[in-house]
């Protein structure tokens, strides 16, 4: 037994999309070579870990998330050899790997799902979710996928029945059935092969999502949907706890692995249920509120404003509710959403000032920092042209799905996919305003980036006041800074809807202060009234030290520039 690891609370952790992060063979695809190439960069930014995305042999129905065999490297990004130098090479850097595990769902191409497919017989079979169709002939119930349309494909048997599979995601992504315990084996073995070869930790893909309720129950409709919400019926089911211990007593224990569970739509009590220390299931888990805060009524393509004090009292909610049981995640972004800058930020008139205010506020919270590829340039959504530009299959479903339906027109459609489509965050690495941005020697297989000449890694890593050697300094400062890892956290009341402030503090008396002007709005505190509102603050400007800026000088503590950020350290 290894004794459970500790380094994941001061981290920041790197994650890469393999497919679009550094293409070495000319092929327009990301590669583990190209990675292998960017190692030094990795070292240089002073990431403690890197979280990659799914590597294995997959259809890329959807981008990997699809796959076909767990112990096999997709060719596309080269051989398991790749991977073991690649792995060395991060560990020889002090920099350690977090893996993908897609346990929730396999690719309907994976042996297991082809023999279950082809024979009510099979001994693979119960590997799946079955159902008989209904008695009009139709899906089993009406729930719907993630991806649009039914979670149920129909499958016409030899013998003239019709069976459905059920596939949360895409009819290419059958749910496995944990249920069987042979299912549960034959994943844990999988996962313990990587872990015997050295990783240090797993990411898990909806692992929420893995025990449905027996006999499927309908639940409520979804507005906006023909369909009720698979979703609501499977998140969290009856045995979650009970997999989650049994997976970590046969996985996680003996290796010390740190684990992150993606878990939509977990609330502050389930997380705490995860990541208790003590129920020995999950290190941490990513929520989904900051994420699902603009969505508007129609869903995450429905986008509406997010105020200041909107995303404070998220922060607030998650850092109080976590602090005595469980840990967080912190992060903005990731292969799944759009680019922080241009969601929350100000891409226009403020892109590295209100990049750093964004990464500053939240990263200097209790918990493990998780910043995606692109995040440390201030990299931007694209202003793709049309469909024809994406790859996808969420966003074509979506777009396949809501034509049908009235409320959504072809504007409200195109308006949502620009704002928050997957794409944005899949568009490739810009390393250089060279060729395809230095990505590749070749056409991309995405789009990249029209404005790559002027946001990219030459660029940022050359100019000492720019995002990138923000973000490396931040780096540093949450490894070095035992009060970021252990500390308490208060949140301030704030004299203004735009300012957001928190304390870190320690039974020593130390006290770490952020501070942000969350807008493009500068604000003035005139009113002594205001600034008495904030003591501490005053009081603070005068005997601590300043830690982290975003602004060359220290204006007065009532005057707040642009998305201006103060991070204070009190004096010993
Ligand atoms: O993409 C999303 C935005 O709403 C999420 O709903 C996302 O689909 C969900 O969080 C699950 O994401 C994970 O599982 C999917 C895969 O497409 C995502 O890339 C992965 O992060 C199915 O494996
Ligand atoms: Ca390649």
């Amino acid at each position: 037994m290894v004794a459970s690891a500790n380094w994941f609370r001061n981290a920041s952790v790197y994650q890469i999309y393999p497919r679009s992060f550094n293409d070495s063979n000319g092929d327009g695809i990301g590669d583990l070579r190209g990675i292998i190439n960017k190692l030094d960069y990795l070292r240089d930014l002073g990431v403690d870990a890197v979280w990659l995305c799914p590597i294995y042999a997959s259809p890329n129905d959807d981008n990997g998330y699809d796959i076909s065999d767990y112990q096999a490297i997709h060719p596309d990004f080269g051989t398991m050899a790749d991977f073991d130098e690649l792995l060395a090479g991060l560990h020889q850097r002090g920099i350690k790997l977090i893996l993908d595990m897609v346990l929730n769902h396999c690719s309907d191409e994976h042996p297991w799902f082809v023999s279950a497919k082809s024979d009510r017989n099979s001994p693979y079979r119960d590997w799946f979710h079955w159902q008989p169709a209904a008695t009009d002939g139709s899906a089993p119930n009406a729930w719907g996928s993630f991806f649009s349309g039914s979670t149920w494909e129909p499958v016409l048997a030899a013998d003239g029945q019709t069976d459905y599979y059920l596939h949360l995601f895409s009819k290419k992504q059958p749910d496995l059935n944990w249920e069987n315990p042979r299912v549960r084996q034959a994943l844990y073995a999988m996962m313990n092969w990587w872990l015997d070869k050295g990783v240090d930790g797993l990411r898990l893909d909806v692992i929420n999502l893995v025990s449905k309720k027996s006999g499927y129950p309908e639940g409520e409709a979804v507005p906006g949907s023909a369909f009720t919400s698979a979703f609501h019926q499977c998140a969290n089911g009856p045995r979650i706890h009970e997999f989650m211990q049994e997976m970590n007593q046969a996985v996680f224990a003996p290796h010390g692995a740190v684990t992150v569970g993606e878990t939509p739509g977990v609330s502050v009590a389930h997380a705490q249920a995860y990541t208790d220390p003590l129920r020995q299931e999950l290190s941490m888990v990513f929520q989904f509120e900051l994420m699902e805060l603009d969505s508007g009524p129609l869903g995450k393509f429905d986008p509406v404003p997010v105020s200041a004090q909107a995303i404070q009292a998220v922060c607030q909610r998650w850092q109080e509710g976590l602090v005595a049981r469980g840990w967080n995640s912190l992060y903005w972004n990731n292969h799944d959403q759009p680019r922080p800058i241009s969601r929350f930020g100000s891409p226009e008139k403020y892109r590295e000032l209100s990049g750093m205010a964004l990464a500053a506020y939240l990263y200097l919270q209790r918990g493990t920092v998780f910043i995606y590829q692109g995040e440390e340039i201030g990299m931007l959504n694209l202003p793709w042209q049309d469909a024809s530009e994406l790859r996808d299959i969420e966003a074509h479903n979506f777009i396949r799905e809501a034509a049908q339906l009235p409320e959504w027109t072809p504007d409200k459609i195109w308006n949502g996919l620009l704002a928050k489509g997957r794409d944005n965050a899949r568009s490739p690495m810009c390393w250089n305003g060279g060729r395809s941005a230095g990505f590749s020697d070749n056409l991309p297989w995405l789009r990249v980036h029209p404005e790559y000449e002027r946001i990219n890694v030459a660029e940022s890593r050359a100019r000492p006041d720019s995002l990138w050697h923000f973000y490396r300094r931040l780096i540093e400062l949450r490894r070095n800074l035992a009060l970021v890892g252990d500390g308490r956290i208060e949140f301030a009341a704030s004299p203004h809807p735009q300012l957001l402030a928190y304390r870190r503090y320690n039974a020593s008396g130390r006290e770490l202060w952020v501070a942000v002007n969350w807008g493009d709005a500068p604000v003035l505190l005139a009113d002594q009234a205001d600034l008495s509102s904030w003591p501490v603050w005053a009081t603070f400007a005068n005997q601590a030290e300043s830690l982290l800026a975003n602004y060359p000088d220290q204006s007065v503590a009532a005057q707040w520039r642009p998305w201006e950020l103060r991070v204070w350290l009190s004096l010993e």
